[in-house]
């Protein structure tokens, strides 16, 4: 499954985040590491049905919006120096190691400090925490690759050393793959022997690195709180920036749960269905603010970023029967796959069970019946009929 790691200092939120996302119990407040072990939980990236395209609604969305399962991670809160081992550092680091893109959560309200304390609101620029997590990420790394030169050094004396076969072996730990490894000595122009490397030449394969495997999005949460010119400036970071109300999300999905109000994940309004009290309306009039100033409490959106943005996937859900969208039991679009763009209806194969991708023999869109090429590049929505010798 995709995985999605919340990293940011403590008190930004990301447990709420999490929870919200999740719907799950974790511990919040005001603890600076109240998340000591990583929290792994299933949220959704939100999109449209392909049941919408047919008579009648398959069951297995929301009136149309369609849930796809991506994994979760709520590491402990990371604090300036992490790299170095500081708070939790190291620990916090690994845990990133198995994320597939980062949602950076800063508090842009500025009501805690760099190290994560409250202060007083305003006193503190979050702007500064803009680009804190890739920063240490990539001085960790960095490190990383400084502790294990001596050995790139020493296997390069023999003659069938390979620079990216011992890159890779020692990247991998951080999620980088063969393909990362050499798509980074591509793109950045490095000395043959790694003896003449300089520690800007380190450095440079370590930002790379992060780059190819640890995309960002920005979390600006606490949008509710947050100075409006807060917000504008952390939205000129280099990446994508969402502004967001974490427990905001909590709060609707708790109230949509318990029937109070009509909310779905994502949606960019809501609707008061049941009784709510004097309290309760101004709480929720506080959180439609920030739907009508952002178009959604941003918990989604920042998913839905990370997804179908900066990681680029697309989804595809695999069917048995071509006619009625079925699998063998009989129900409709029972399953979606997130698969990057450009996979082909035998990645999907693949992804569905190895077996089927083994035995593959071709395809049909179930939209139009007809079979597809080899080469074709599946693209959102996607309806496909597998045929395979194993099924
Ligand atoms: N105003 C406001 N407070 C929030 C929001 N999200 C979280 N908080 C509060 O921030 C504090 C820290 O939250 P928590 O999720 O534990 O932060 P973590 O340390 O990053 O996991 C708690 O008191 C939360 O209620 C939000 O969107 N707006
Ligand atoms: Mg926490």
């Amino acid at each position: 499954m995709l995985s999605l790691a919340l990293a940011g200092k403590p008190n930004a939120g990301k447990s709420t985040f999490y929870k919200a996302a999740t719907m799950a119990d974790v511990d919040v407040g005001n603890y600076p590491f109240t998340t000591i072990d990583p929290n792994r939980g299933v949220t959704h990236a939100r999109t449209r049905c392909p049941c919408l395209d047919r008579e009648e609604r398959c069951g297995n969305c929301e009136d149309g919006v369609r849930y796809v399962p991506v994994e979760l991670l709520d590491v402990a809160g990371l604090v300036p120096g992490a790299h170095e081992g500081r708070g939790l550092g190291n620990q916090f680091l690994d845990a990133l190691t198995d994320a597939d893109a980062i949602l950076a959560v800063v508090d842009a309200a500025g009501a805690t400090d760099a190290k994560g304390e409250p202060v007083e609101v305003g006193t503190y620029d979050p702007v500064e925490e803009a680009d804190f997590v890739e920063a240490e990420l990539e001085q960790w790394l960095a490190g990383i690759i400084e502790r294990n030169w001596e050995s790139v050094v020493r296997k390069s004396r023999s003659p069938d050393f390979d620079i990216d076969e011992a890159l890779t072996e020692m990247l991998t730990g951080f999620g980088a793959t063969e393909y990362d490894v050499a798509a980074s000595l591509r793109a950045l122009d490095y000395p043959e022997d790694p003896q003449q490397w300089t520690d800007e030449d380190r450095e440079r394969l370590a930002t790379d690195i992060r780059e190819r495997t640890k995309p960002i999005v920005l979390v600006a949460n606490k949008a509710d709180a947050a100075p409006p010119e807060n917000l504008e400036r952390l939205s000129e970071a280099e990446k994508p920036v969402i502004p967001a109300t974490a427990d905001g999300e909590q709060a609707l999905r708790t109230a949509a749960e318990g029937g109070v109000v009509e909310y779905l994940p994502g949606d960019d309004d809501f609707r008061i269905a049941g009784d709510v009290s004097d309290a309760q309306r101004q709480g929720l009039d506080t959180i439609r603010e920030v739907l009508d100033a952002h178009g959604g409490t941003g918990v989604q959106q920042a998913i839905n970023t990370a997804v179908y943005d900066v990681l680029d996937m697309v989804t595809v859900y695999p069917v048995q029967s071509e006619s009625k969208w079925t699998d063998g039991t009989g129900e409709v679009l029972p399953d979606a796959f997130l698969l990057p763009r450009g996979s082909t209806p035998k990645d999907l194969a693949y992804a569905v069970h190895s077996d089927i991708g083994e035995g593959y023999l071709h395809a049909v869109d179930a939209r139009s019946k007809r079979r597809i090429a080899e080469d074709y590049q599946l693209e959102e929505g996607d309806v496909i009929k597998i045929v395979s010798t194993a099924n």
